[in-house]
């Protein structure tokens, strides 16, 4: 196991591959307007107009800047870069981090309120692009996350589909179904099927114009006709073929019983859970909110914990684009949280462990330092991160 240190005080970021060659050595300066340092972030560019293409220590060195100008309009730049969809997951998580170590009251409303903008992500989705991050611009922080479209056709009706592939891992990724809303814009994609050995070379049309026939190579693996990815039996706005995937009912409008329909409900296997510890879930969410709610991704998060303090009973987790289950098992091709283990150091003190399985024998995650501040929690520094 791989532990490296991640403590604000010396700032070590744990993402893979972050020098850029072109830019190295030559760091926004001091002077440069927070307008351009912001514009730097969200478009994911450095002073060069260059697209960056990996991970993005430009936008790092100008968040760091942000923070050093310490002026109203640089900490309103910083919540608003927060509540900006497509911009790296990597900088948010680290402006969050950075806003809870600072603990400034405007730092901390910040968090707030950007919790706030991230809970209702489920219910207005950003727009979907096709070949590009999942949900925008994904300044390839996830290396091989972007989207890949396998193929096009157009129904009888005249409208335009496409079949998307999602890579996650080496081994998984997901596929999902889109019709275009124009201006190279799509809809909000359903998911079709997950948990793929080899990724295919394409998808083509078969059988009539509803029809995709994925290939491997030569042979054919699969197809997916149109009407039967759009039915939905109980008719709560979840496909059936979506609720197979995520192991809701589809036959139940409303699986978990919490009265929200599976089509809207970002925790659809979550029955309402009495009241228990507070504390302990809050620190959970709060975990949960810089290092899940950062991403824009809909790819399922899988909650199968085996705690060390216990297998949790489960609570909803809010702020995430995407449905959040909980399981029995690692879900392949889904991201799976294996860990959310809390240990309190005092009564307004605790770290918070983060795990992910991205593999059979791949994991990685982060331990976080929470804090109680008049009468919330929120993450207030980095310990670590580890990979495996
Ligand atoms: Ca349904
Ligand atoms: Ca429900």
């Amino acid at each position: 196991m791989l532990y490296l240190a991640l403590s604000l005080a010396g700032v070590v970021c744990v993402a893979a591959g972050l020098a850029q060659a072109e830019d190295a050595g030559d760091k926004p300066v001091a002077t440069t307007p927070v307008s351009t340092l912001k514009q730097w972030i969200v478009e994911g560019t450095s002073k060069r107009g260059k697209k960056i293409d990996g991970a993005n220590q430009w936008g790092i060195w100008a968040m760091e800047d942000l923070f050093k100008a310490r002026t109203p309009e640089a900490t309103e730049a910083l919540k608003e870069i927060l509540m900006t969809y497509g911009v790296d997951p990597v900088v948010k998580r680290r402006i969050i981090l950075s806003m809870g170590y600072r603990g400034t009251k405007e730092f901390l409303d910040s968090i707030t309120e950007f919790e706030a903008w991230a809970r209702k992500t489920s219910e207005n989705p950003p727009a979907f692009r096709i070949d590009t991050g999942a949900y925008g611009n994904n300044g390839g922080v996830l290396g091989e996350s972007y989207n890949r479209c396998l193929g096009e056709c157009t129904d009888p009706s005249g409208k335009r589909w496409a079949l998307v592939l999602h890579p996650f891992s080496p081994t998984g990724g997901t596929f999902w179904m889109t019709s275009a809303l124009g201006n190279d814009q799509w809809s909000g994609p359903i998911l079709v099927r997950t948990g793929i050995q080899e990724y295919p070379k394409t998808a083509t049309l078969t059988g009539g114009p509803d029809t995709f026939e994925v290939r491997h190579a030569e042979d054919v693996k699969w197809t997916l006709s149109i009407p039967t990815a759009l039915k939905d039996s109980d008719g709560d706005g979840s496909p059936d073929i979506r609720e197979e995937w995520l192991g809701t009912d589809a036959q139940k409008p409303d699986s978990d019983g919490d009265g929200v329909p599976d089509g809207k409900d970002g925790n659809p296997l979550t029955p309402p859970v009495r009241p228990g510890n507070e504390d302990l879930k809050a620190i959970r969410q709060a975990a949960f909110t810089v290092r899940v709610a950062t991403q824009w991704e809909r790819v399922p998060v899988v909650l199968w914990i085996h705690s060390q303090d216990g297998n949790p009973e489960p609570q909803e987790f809010l702020g995430y684009g995407g449905p959040v289950l909980w399981s029995t098992e690692r879900l392949e091709g889904f991201i799976n949280v294996n860990d959310l283990t809390v240990k309190m150091l005092s009564e307004t003190e605790a770290k918070v462990r983060i795990g992910f399985s991205q593999a059979m024998c791949l994991g990685s995650g982060e331990e976080y330092l929470a804090r109680k501040i008049d009468d919330k929690w929120f993450i207030v520094d980095g310990c670590g991160g580890w990979s495996e």
